[in-house]
């Protein structure tokens, strides 16, 4: 496999609106970031995503884009992100901007041109069409709720956008507007940056001619995921932009892609793939239903391990997945994969190995090294985010309580991840002197950087030092490059799993059961120096490791 600069390099995401304020705004902003690049170096980040920070009007927190050439002052200026990639270089950290181009804002001035003239030069930037027969083109359902398909004011004219209708759909069909975003993203990569996450760009390639699909709720609507599975040739588009930008510049690129076809992973990521990487959303997915989250069934421990190791299989010899158990869309990893008897700090550093240690890229989003947990919302008025609002009116429309529907809020609300940094236990956990945009979680008080800081058990010094294991060079060989071999696969809340090197092994075994298991590990020779990390006192009863409840162990073998 060819050597990438990336490939041992372990990845941060920071939500910028909610990391450090430096203005009194109450909105994080750049030079926030700045500030803190010395905490994430000693955190043995070599790469920073950083959630959008262009112009945005903020229909949906900054993933609708109203200028790509410019950062929104509600962050800083350009001056400050050109300095955070100074500073990041200067700690050896690539940063890599969000690029959302599957859509852009409703502000951005091509779709204000296109509105003036939808069967104009930028009418074709996006996709427009009338009513025929008083039908629309097509009954798909987008992802925030209600048709794809907005009227624009005043005219005959509709408007497709998958997401919210502040997001008009770019039309990639269109060679003009892919030349537009090349040009764009190559004018970000001469400033040095590291690469682009790239957003929601599976749904860039649209099954055409519009056509209904069949109905999937009593709204008479189809689930874009569902439409989805019947547009091909989206490596078209894909391939061109990596020979046009990527490439150039030797950058990383990391796809959100949720749903890529039976057998198309090696055209997704890997030596020949469209990006560097893709995220592994498949403890995601697992148990989400089309009916929206009041119907999703959260995974078990096995269902997630099951998820982990089916992954690890599909990329062998392919490349490189991006590892995660939360992000700014999804639920804390700590209050949604473990079992409640394991919500505690030894808990949620099982958890932290388990997928930290998987082969890939392991991504970790702000709050996550410190065990930020889910907040708890009574009313719905207190929600921000999108995504939630909409899903709460699903609630009430299938008969659900107000209570009941913000149990399901609760559980799955973007804004679990979205609230503010804890940095320390002052007033607004340190993040702002002024009103946070969104209040702070009331537990920052016990969860905190200062306090987690000098704390030798703290659940930040353990990622500290999973983070210093990855990144030792006695081990990279192993841990980098090593194929993943389940172990005790069978085994119910078992979950471990070899490291296969060329010159060592390593075996990361963890219990999520609130009981001692006895394993037996064959290869294992010299007992007590073998122990690489673990998240207690680690013992052996006749040649067996003794694994106490929620305890992971992590050994090197030979
Ligand atoms: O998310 C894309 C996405 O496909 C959805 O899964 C989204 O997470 C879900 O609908 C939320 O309930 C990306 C971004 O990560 C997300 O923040 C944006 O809202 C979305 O694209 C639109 O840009
Ligand atoms: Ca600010």
């Amino acid at each position: 496999m060819e050597k990438k600069w990336w490939q041992g390099k372990i990845a941060y995401q920071i939500y910028p609106k909610s990391f450090q304020d430096t203005n009194g705004d109450g909105i994080g902003d750049i030079p926030g970031v700045i500030q803190h690049l010395d905490y994430l170096q000693k955190l043995g980040i070599g790469i920073l995503w950083i959630s959008p920070v262009y112009i945005s009007p903020c229909a949906d927190q900054g993933y609708d884009i109203a200028d790509y050439y410019q950062i929104d002052p509600m962050f800083g200026t350009m001056e400050d992100m050109e300095l955070l990639i100074k500073e990041a270089e200067k700690r050896d950290i690539k940063i890599l901007m969000d690029l959302v181009v599957n859509h852009c804002s409703d502000e951005h001035e091509w779709f204000k041109k296109a509105c003036e003239n939808p069967e104009g030069e930028y009418g074709k930037y996006f996709y427009f069409a009338k009513k025929e027969n008083g039908k629309l083109p097509c009954n798909w359902r987008s992802y925030f709720g209600g048709s794809v398909w907005e009227q624009v004011p005043g005219t005959d004219w509709y408007y497709f956008h998958s997401f919210h209708k502040k997001q008009p759909d770019l039309n990639w069909e269109n060679p003009l507007l892919r030349e537009e975003i090349y040009k764009m993203m190559n004018w970000w990569l001469k400033k040095g940056l590291g690469g682009f996450r790239i957003d929601a760009i599976i749904n860039i390639k649209k099954p055409l001619p519009f056509q209904d699909y069949p109905a999937d709720r009593s709204d008479g609507l189809c689930d874009m995921s569902e439409v989805l599975k019947h547009a091909y040739g989206i490596g078209e588009f894909l391939g061109e932009m990596r020979d046009k930008t990527f490439r150039i510049y030797d950058s990383f690129s990391v796809g959100e892609v949720f749903n890529e076809k039976e057998g198309e992973l090696k055209d997704f990521m890997g030596e020949n793939g469209y990006f560097s990487s893709i995220f592994d959303f498949s403890q995601t997915i697992e148990g989400k239903s089309p009916k929206g989250w009041y119907a999703n069934e959260a995974p078990s421990v096995d269902a997630y391990k099951k998820c982990c190791f089916h992954s690890q299989k599909k990329a062998e010899g392919i490349g490189f997945y991006s590892t995660v158990i939360e992000n700014h869309d999804e639920p804390r990893g700590v209050s949604y994969y473990l079992p409640e008897a394991a919500r505690h700090d030894k808990g949620k550093k099982l958890l932290a190995a388990e997928y930290f240690l998987l082969k890939g890229i392991p991504f970790i989003y702000q709050g996550q090294e410190l065990g930020m947990e889910n907040m708890t919302y009574s009313s719905i008025e207190e929600v921000d985010d999108v995504s939630s609002k909409a899903e709460y009116a699903e609630c009430i429309r299938v008969g659900m309580s107000p209570e009941e529907a913000m149990k399901v809020v609760n559980q799955y609300s973007r804004d679990n991840t979205r609230t503010p940094f804890q940095w320390n236990s002052t007033e607004n956990a340190g993040f702002t002197t002024g009103i946070p945009w969104l209040r702070v979680n009331p537990n920052y008080i016990e969860i905190n950087v200062e306090k987690q800081e000098n704390d030798k058990e703290s659940v930040l010094n353990f990622y500290r030092a999973l983070s210093e294991l990855r990144r030792n060079p006695q081990f990279q060989d192993t841990l980098i490059y090593g194929r993943t071999e389940p172990f005790l696969e069978k085994e119910p809340g078992i979950m471990a799993y070899f490291r296969r090197g060329l010159l060592q092994d390593i075996v990361v075994a963890g219990n999520f059961l609130d009981e001692v298991k006895y394993i037996e590990i064959p290869e294992l020779e010299k007992k007590s120096d073998s122990v690489l990390i673990s998240n207690d006192y680690v013992e052996w009863k006749e040649g067996q490791l003794i694994l106490k409840p929620f305890q992971v162990v992590v050994l090197s073998l030979s």
